[in-house]
């Protein structure tokens, strides 16, 4: 059997309650085929990026290994993002759920489905500061350390829960 890789992935919903949603989420990652649930971050609040007329956003980061391929990965997370009603409208608008592949091992991946290393991975707070709870130590792709991009993109308005 292939070896594990070693992968991220961002939670995030502003809808219908959204930390049942990111908790159901998580214990519905759990349960993937293909897929074990190495730990997973708090769940934190974050006002929105993007348009201001929407609800905060409640985000959190899971790192699971995984013998899928980048492409089964992404069909089995967009699979989950259509059991929650996810419903696409307006770029960075509100959502139900949003999973977002944000690493996959160290491979950088460019097609028309998917762009890992997830661009906006080391521009926002309610990736990184999540991410980095679990993973103090990671080192991305490149060779850059996370801890650079959690001081360049500090906590500010970002709320931990308990
Ligand atoms: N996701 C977006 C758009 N804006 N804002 C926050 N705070 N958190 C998100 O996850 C988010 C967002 C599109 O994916
Ligand atoms: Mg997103
Ligand atoms: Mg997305």
């Amino acid at each position: 059997m292939a070896e594990a890789v070693r992968c991220f992935i961002g939670l995030g919903s502003n809808l219908d309650n959204p930390t049942d949603q990111v908790m159901q989420a998580l214990k519905e990652l759990q349960d993937l085929p293909g897929i074990s649930l190495m730990a997973s971050s708090s769940l934190y609040r974050s006002d929105p990026m993007g348009p201001q007329d929407q609800p905060d956003y409640i985000n959190a980061v899971a790192m699971l290994d995984t013998q899928l391929t980048p492409l089964a990965l992404l069909d089995q997370l967009q699979t989950l993002e259509h059991a929650h009603q996810r419903i696409r409208l307006q770029h960075w608008g509100p959502r139900t759920l949003d999973l977002d592949l944000l690493l996959y091992g160290n491979q950088l991946i460019t097609c028309e489905r998917l762009t890992v290393p997830h661009p906006g991975l080391t521009e926002r707070n309610f990736v990184l500061w999540p991410l980095a709870e679990i993973a103090p130590d990671l080192k991305f792709p490149d060779g850059s350390l996370i801890q650079t991009y959690l001081d360049q993109h500090p906590l500010g308005t970002l709320q931990r829960l308990s």
